[in-house]
């Protein structure tokens, strides 16, 4: 099966989402959406923040349990593991529950106050979503798809095994073990170290050293091209020192989602194509329909 609908970060938006199902001929039958011939696949980050974050998993675990769908792992599915599972080495979580990861995660833990068991089990399904796929027609990746960092995946990764174990994330969940990078640049991006002095405001609102690379601009020349939110006085700057600024370009086409673009779905670069367009932050959601020797078409 190639005639997939690849679609983007979704976080709590069940209405957009059965929204966009329907306007691309997906059909509820016995409460499940499913196509006569085609199949989902999504790229991750159903939780948090949005309004209707339960009917989102219910909406999506059942299609791809039916084998309507496929899912992989976004960043926030990542994190809600890590903030659930005990460091019982060096204490705590392997995620902090400080005051900024609470909040980055609150709407799912109060929509889910009262259905614990439930959020268990959907728990024990992010532990085992494959981080990435490789299809006959196209990869997906929630952030970023690189050949060394998905190698280490697949030698150290089994999603159909341990997957996110407590022995797994001892290995991966923080700077400096060995599977920090592969795991944080595929589920988060790669970043880089801004010049001293320098930082960016995310979306949080919190100061960051680090700027996040767009791996997938065909120009990369000044930082305003190459990083998102560049601060404006760095606009003009070259980029710091060590940024790829090769062009990227893959055997199959790359979908991904994370990056909260904003404006008019468009392909900038035909080989690295993002599908997030900022559904929680008054933005739409997008989707890819892919159909053999023709360019996607962008849905929303
Ligand atoms: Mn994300």
């Amino acid at each position: 099966m190639s005639h997939f609908d690849i679609i983007g970060d979704i976080h709590g938006h069940a209405d957009a989402l059965e929204k966009l199902l329907e306007k691309m001929s997906y059909q509820r039958f016995n409460g499940i959406y499913r196509h006569p011939d085609r199949q989902a696949i999504f790229l991750g980050d159903f939780i948090d923040r949005g309004p209707k974050i339960r009917e989102t998993l219910h909406l999506v675990k059942a299609m791809v349990d039916a084998g309507y769908a496929q899912a992989i792992m976004g960043n926030h599915e990542y994190n809600a593991v890590c903030f659930d599972t005990k460091n019982t080495k060096e204490g705590g979580y392997y995620r902090e529950h400080n005051d900024e990861k609470i909040k980055q995660h609150y709407k799912t833990l109060e929509q889910f106050h009262a259905f614990p068991e439930e959020w268990e089990q959907f728990l024990a399904w992010f532990r085992h979503l494959p981080m990435y796929k490789s299809l006959d027609t196209c990869k997906v990746v929630h952030a970023y798809w690189n050949d060394d960092n998905i190698q280490w995946l697949e030698q150290h990764y089994q999603p159909q095994g341990e997957g996110l174990s407590a022995g797994f994330l001892s290995n991966c969940y923080r700077e400096g073990l060995p599977g920090f990078k592969a795991v944080e640049e595929t589920l988060k991006g790669p970043e880089h170290r801004l010049p001293d002095g320098k930082f960016m405001v995310d979306k949080e609102g919190i100061e960051r050293k680090e700027c996040r690379l767009k791996w997938w601009a065909m120009d990369k020349s000044t930082m305003g091209e190459g990083v998102m939110e560049c601060p404006p006085e760095l606009r003009h700057e070259p980029m710091p020192q060590g940024c790829d600024s090769t062009v990227f370009t893959s055997d199959k086409r790359v979908f991904f989602g994370h990056y909260w673009l904003t404006g008019v779905p468009k392909i900038e670069n035909e080989s690295a194509i993002c599908l997030d367009y900022s559904i929680a932050k008054d933005g739409i959601l997008v989707a890819a329909r892919l159909n053999e020797g023709k360019k996607p078409d962008l849905w929303h």
